[in-house]
């Protein structure tokens, strides 16, 4: 681990949510956040809903996000690496990042050990038992004959159609949701993974919930909250993991920290 340096988390941004109109303050303020964070930034990590829809073609992306994908492309320039995971949202990001902007593409849970403590990352849809329903969804959201097909669309109709579709999906509707601890799917896993392997920290975005959950003494589960309404993120220096606020120009808040055994 390089001196001073840190490791931020941030998800659900739903760049686009409701309209590119409406969402742009929150680009440009989660723009300033990366600007403030560039300086002690060892990486970054983006754990998914990063747009509230997305859809890319071979040779055709959809218009908008300039401004925040100049500024990835500005991280991973000055060699900072991000991380992209794929949400329930923006599932359909295919390679455009990674060639454009020079990002790592998540699209399944991935296990890191980072200045010596072991993560678990992940969106964290679908995840743990139950909810079958949901999980046959997102098989058909990854198959790639449908992507094909549905590639075949028109942009102009398929753009149309995906952004009404995310907005008035129950998430966009239910813009927070309170994290119910041990009755939700995620603590479930998270404990179920703890049975075959140590993890010290499980974080997700998803539930737009902000909260640090303590799965046992040395093991806890972060939810990142969002950028619709809490603004939140997480940072990790090696010795403590915190759950920050971002709220220029005042001070970034501390909602909660948790130190490492
Ligand atoms: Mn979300």
């Amino acid at each position: 681990m390089s001196q001073g340096k840190k490791i931020y988390f941030a998800s659900d941004l739903h760049l686009g949510l409701p309209n590119l109109e409406q969402s742009l303050p929150r680009e440009k303020l989660f723009n300033t956040w990366l600007d403030t964070i560039s300086h002690d930034a060892e990486e970054v990590y983006l754990l998914g809903d990063i747009f509230d829809f997305w859809f890319e073609y071979r040779r055709v992306v959809p218009k908008g996000y300039t401004r925040f994908l100049g500024k990835i492309a500005q991280l991973t320039d000055s060699g900072i690496p991000v991380h992209f995971f794929t949400g329930n949202h923006d599932v359909w990001m295919f390679d455009y990042f990674e060639k454009e902007l020079g990002v790592q593409i998540h699209r399944e849970p991935i296990v890191r050990e980072l200045y010596g403590a072991k993560f678990l990352l992940a969106h964290g849809d679908g995840l743990g038992p139950g909810d079958p329903g949901y999980k046959l969804l997102k098989r058909i959201f990854t198959s790639p004959t449908l992507q094909w097909m549905f590639a075949k669309l028109h942009p102009n109709f398929s753009l149309w159609f995906g952004n009404q579709w995310s907005v008035s999906s129950r998430y966009s509707k239910e813009i927070t949701h309170v994290f119910r601890g041990e009755d939700e799917q995620i603590t479930k896993f998270s404990r179920h993974k703890l049975q075959d392997d140590h993890i010290d920290f499980f974080i997700y975005g998803h539930w737009h919930s902000p909260i640090i959950y303590p799965l046992s003494e040395k093991s806890n589960l972060v939810v990142l909250g969002d950028w619709l309404v809490s603004n939140t993120y997480s940072v990790w220096d090696g010795k403590e993991l915190k759950l920050m606020r971002y709220q220029p120009p005042k001070a970034d808040e501390v909602l909660a920290t948790t130190s490492f055994l």
